[in-house]
Formats: C-alpha cells, structure tokens, sequence
C-alpha cells in the first residue's frame, strides 16, 4: 500500500513508515540563547507556543513562506521564535494544522542526547556482555565473539590458528570489526576531548567497569583503542578487518558463531593506527602514562613499516563479502604524519605532512568521510601550538578551512533544512552532516564568529527533526525516532523499542528516500562513524553542570508507544 504523505509517496509497511509531521523543528530542543525556526509543511498565518506544564500561550506570531524552496518543490512556512528564551517544555500550535511533540528550551538540552550517543558506542561493545536501561526498556546481549579471530587469510600456514582480537566495537548494524572506521571514529571523538575537554570531563557514563582514574568519555574511546592495539602485527603492519566471509543473519552477537578472519594488512589501515594511536599518546598522557608510552610506541613501529612500504598497499578481501573500506592512502598517511608530529615533534613527520598538505589540490574538503579522512590532519595541524609550523602553509590553510566553513554556512542558509550539504545525499550522509561541525567548530575557533555555531545548532536542529519527516534520526532520541534500524541485535532481541542513541543513515539518493524500515541498510543502517561524529557535533554544547540530572534513567514505559500521541493532527497526512 502506497500512502500519500504531503506529495511524497511513501512505500513499505504503514506500521514501520510513520507519516511526516508537518510542523517541522528540533524535537529535542533548543539552547536558550539559539535561533530557533520552525518549518510548516501547510499554508497558515500564524503560531502559538504553548507551555505544556502550564497551558499558557508563552509567545505567538506570524510565519513566513520559506524563501528557500525545497528539492521536492513543496511549499513551506517558517517561524522564527528566538526570542523564546524562558527555559520550560513547550509546544508549538499552528490553528487548522495541529500541535508538534514537546520540546525543551534548556541550557541542558544536548545532555541527553550526548550521553545517549556515548551508552550507544558502550552498547556497540564485543567481547563482553552489554546491558542498558536508562531508557526505562532493558537492552542487553551476551559477551560474544570471543574467538576472534582465525589467521587464515593472513598466512595460509597458520589456517586454524588464533590470535587474540576480541574486543573493539561492532561497526554498525553488522558486527563485524574494520580498523579504519574504527580507528576515524576513535580520531573524531579524541577531537572533540581536545576542543570541548571542559564540557567533558565530569561527565558519568555509567561504564560497566569504571576506570576511576579515566574520564568516561576516555574510558570508552580507550575500548576500541585497545582492540586497535590488538590488530597491529609484531612488525608494525596493521590487519584491515576482523569479519565473517559472508554478513551474518539478524541474530545477537552470541548467537553469530560463524568463524571469523583477520584480513590481509593495508597501508591505510596501518596509517590510521600511527594516526590514533599517536593521538591517545597525547590525549592519555595525563591520566595514563604507560598507556601513553604503549600508544606511541606502537604508533612508531607502524611509522618505521610505511615508510618501509610507501606504496598504496590494498589488503585482499577477495575471500570476504562484508564491509570493504578500501580506499587510497593518501589522507591516512597525511593523517599519520600529522598525529605523530603533533604528539612528538618528529621533524620527518612534519617534513612529509606539510609536503602533502602543500601539494594536494584541496587541503580542506567540506564533505567528507572515511575515505577521505585528511581533514583530520589539517586539523590536528592547526590546533596545535608547537612553534615549527610553516607560518605560510597556516596561513593558506587557515584561509582555506574558512573559506570552507564559509560554503557550509552558505549552504545551510540556502536550504530550508538547513543542511551543510545542500541537497546532496548518499549513503551515510546524516554522518556527514554531524562531521561537518568539525569545520564550523574550528573556524569559530579561529574566528569568533558565531554564525558557524548556530549553523553547526543549525545541523543538530535537522537530525532531531527539522527536516521533511518532522522526526528525529537518531533512535531513542526526541520525537518519532527510528524504530527499525537495520541493527542486527534491535531486529534479534525481545525488546520492541530498537537499541538506543543511534543515528542512521539519512535519506538518498533523494532526500525524501529515507525507510523507517529494518531491510533498508542504505538508509536505515547505523554505523560507529556516523555516532563518532555526532558526539562530536554534541560536545560543544554539553551543559556538564546538569548533566546527572539532566541524563537520570528513565522509568520503564507504561503503556506499549502508540503512534502519533504526540503529533500534529493526521488530518493532512495520507
Ligand atoms: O546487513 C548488511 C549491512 O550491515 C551492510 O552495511 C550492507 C552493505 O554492505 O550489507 C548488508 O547485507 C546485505 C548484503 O549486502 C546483501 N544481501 C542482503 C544483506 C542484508 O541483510
Ligand atoms: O559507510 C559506508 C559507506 O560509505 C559505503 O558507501 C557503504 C558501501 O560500501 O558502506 C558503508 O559502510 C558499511 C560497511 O561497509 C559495513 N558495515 C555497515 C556500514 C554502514 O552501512
Ligand atoms: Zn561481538
């Protein structure tokens, strides 16, 4: 059955594809002092904000047709509320059209959210039992793939042999384990420590085993870290993945007993454990510092490999069928560099590092993602405060990530959703969004100007909910999350709410092409680097004063959710 839903037509299971809310805005909420909008997906005049605990009017005024219009064509009204500063839980009333789901305007806000984004990567653990409720539903599998993992693609003489790589994060909805991703994960969450390390430090994550001398956020990056360790070989190469041949069904991890393979090395895999491993070095040394000294010297060792074997080196994955991640190594090496000259002040390092950054043809790239990670490196380039920089080459790159965080903020201010990409979609570009705060985080760094804040806000406000389904895209999160990610222990487990603090994917190859649906891995799958940046995007806005009270648990639902309690009237949907 095909229903209309606002010009889109929406296919698939009606239960597994709520219909669009047509009052459109951040459903988790919004910082007091934020520009706040809204979009309204019908024509009308005006808007009341009701105080939910009161029922008083807080604020009313007129909307505006949206100047921008969207790729789909359809009309839409926006109202600007910003002057709503008074924190309080609200909603918006729009006559003839219907009511939005709650909403906060809280220094606060973000706590959630974040510690929701953080229990998700605990969650993602393998090798160990995981258990959450602090949604009030009780999620928990058993330890699982504690044979990792069988030598028989690394050298065949070994076939049958073991070598111990239990540990580390699943990757995604799948539960296999790729040391890119990972490692560009740990590097976007040990960005966000190095930029926001004051919002973060307090912060209790109620980790299962609690290193009480580590910050939890350290605590949890230092659980894929230490896996990362385990897929360094003795010379220094780095095995590329640790998977089944073939992905496994949707069963829980302990039940996937399917033998599991390292994969050949790779040069970028092997880049990307120098560029992580160096950058704990840094990030651990005051709490850790034989974990430090262990970081960097494994980050050395693998150094002395690839500058042994300078050529791209593709691991062969001809006998697997999971997840590639295979891509040049240009960025992983331009990453490498520049971890382990920040950490160290290796002049080679830095010789090569400002030689890429020299020769590549665009230093900064305004969307990117695994495949193209340099950006890491030119950030870690230009917060770094060690005096031998080439003041020229800062000068042009900071020049350059401006101009860059210039065209996202143009971006976001052209389109009606406000997305840095404009209306560019693709697999995992919900991802990208988040990541591209990176950017806007540093140039206001750089700058001061806090047009790329409220644009990276702006960001946040879309994956929670101001865009075209008026839902949020990360699952247990603010109004009409997903409820069927294609999540592997969420479609295998008892419970019916799916695994909490996951964002999916997002729409493509057009940006009404999202299914709420468990099949649609292109669109509905979650993914560790798709969570590493959005707690990146979160970690500027953290409020660490309420964060306990703000992240209390939840008690456990009263009734079963019913659809649409929350929302606008369905009189315009379907
Ligand atoms: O379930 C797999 C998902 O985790 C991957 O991201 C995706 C792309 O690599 O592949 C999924 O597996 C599908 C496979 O590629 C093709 N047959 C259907 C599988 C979905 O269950
Ligand atoms: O995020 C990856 C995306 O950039 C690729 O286009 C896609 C197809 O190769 O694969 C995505 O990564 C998946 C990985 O291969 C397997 N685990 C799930 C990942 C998210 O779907
Ligand atoms: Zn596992």
């Amino acid at each position: 059955m095909a229903l209309l839903v606002l010009g889109t037509p929406v296919s698939g299971a009606p239960a597994a594809n709520e219909p669009a809310a047509v009052i459109r805005l951040n459903s988790v909420g919004y910082l007091p002092d934020a520009a706040k909008t809204a979009l309204i997906a019908a024509a009308c005049q005006r808007y009341a904000i009701e105080n939910c605990r009161t029922g008083q009017i807080a604020m009313q005024g007129e909307v505006h047709p949206a100047d921008a219009t969207p790729a789909n064509g359809q009309p839409l009204w926006r109202a600007d509320f910003s002057e709503l500063t008074e924190p309080g839980l609200y909603r918006f009333v729009v006559d003839d059209v219907g009511r939005s789901a709650p909403f906060s305007v809280s220094v606060g806000v973000y706590n959630r959210p974040f510690f929701a984004a953080m229990r998700g990567m605990t969650l993602w653990r393998c090798g160990v039992a995981v258990r959450d409720d602090s949604t009030g539903e009780e999620f928990h599998h058993a330890a699982c793939h504690l044979g990792d993992g069988l030598l028989d693609y690394v050298d065949p003489s070994r076939a049958g042999a073991r070598l111990d790589g239990a540990g580390g994060w699943h990757d995604a909805g799948d539960y296999n384990k790729y040391v890119v991703n990972g490692a560009f994960t740990v590097g976007m969450m040990l960005h966000a420590w190095l930029q926001f390390e004051d919002r973060l430090t307090t912060l209790e994550l109620h980790l299962p085993d609690g290193q009480p001398d580590l910050p939890d956020v350290l605590e949890e990056a230092k659980w894929e870290i230490d896996w990362l360790l385990k897929m360094q070989a003795a010379d220094g190469r780095v095995y590329h993945k640790l998977s089944t041949l073939q992905f496994g069904g949707f069963v829980m991890p302990e039940e996937e007993t399917e033998p599991r393979y390292y994969a050949p090395w790779g040069s970028a895999a092997t880049a990307d454990l120098v560029a992580v491993a160096a950058l704990a070095s840094r990030v651990y040394r005051p709490y850790d510092a034989a974990f430090a000294d262990r970081c960097l010297a494994a980050a050395r060792l693998s150094d002395r490999w690839l500058q042994d074997h300078p050529n791209d080196h593709r691991p062969d994955q001809s006998a697997f069928h999971t997840g590639g991640y295979d891509a040049p190594d240009g960025d992983d090496r331009l990453w490498a560099d520049a971890e382990l000259w920040a950490a160290t002040g290796d002049p080679r390092s830095l010789q090569a590092l400002q030689h890429r950054l020299q020769h590549s043809r665009r230093a900064v790239a305004d969307d990117w993602d695994w495949g193209d990670l340099a950006n890491l490196g030119v950030y870690a380039y230009l917060t770094s405060d060690r005096a031998d920089r080439d003041p020229h080459l800062v000068d042009s790159l900071q020049r350059e990530l401006i101009a860059s965080a210039d065209r996202l903020v143009q971006r976001s201010q052209r389109h009606p959703y406000d997305r840095t990409l404009g209306d560019r979609y693709y697999w995992g570009c919900n991802g990208t969004l988040a990541r591209q705060t990176m950017t806007l985080q540093l140039a206001h760094r750089l700058t001061g100007d806090g047009t790329y804040q409220a644009t990276a806000q702006g960001t946040l406000a879309y994956l929670f909910g101001r865009n075209p389904y008026g839902r949020s895209f990360v699952t247990g999160v603010g109004a009409k999350p997903p409820r069927f990610p294609h999540d592997r222990r969420s479609g295998g487990d008892d419970v019916a709410a799916p695994w909490p603090g996951y964002l999916v994917g997002g729409p493509w190859p057009a940006g009404t092409d999202w299914r709420d649906e468990q099949a649609d891995y292109r669109t509905n799958e979650i993914a560790i680097n798709w969570n590493g940046a959005l707690i990146y995007a979160l970690a500027p806005f953290v409020e660490p004063a309420s964060f306990a009270a703000d992240t209390a648990p939840l008690p456990p639902p009263t009734e079963p959710p019913t659809q649409s309690t929350e929302s606008e009237s369905d009189s315009r949907n379907g």
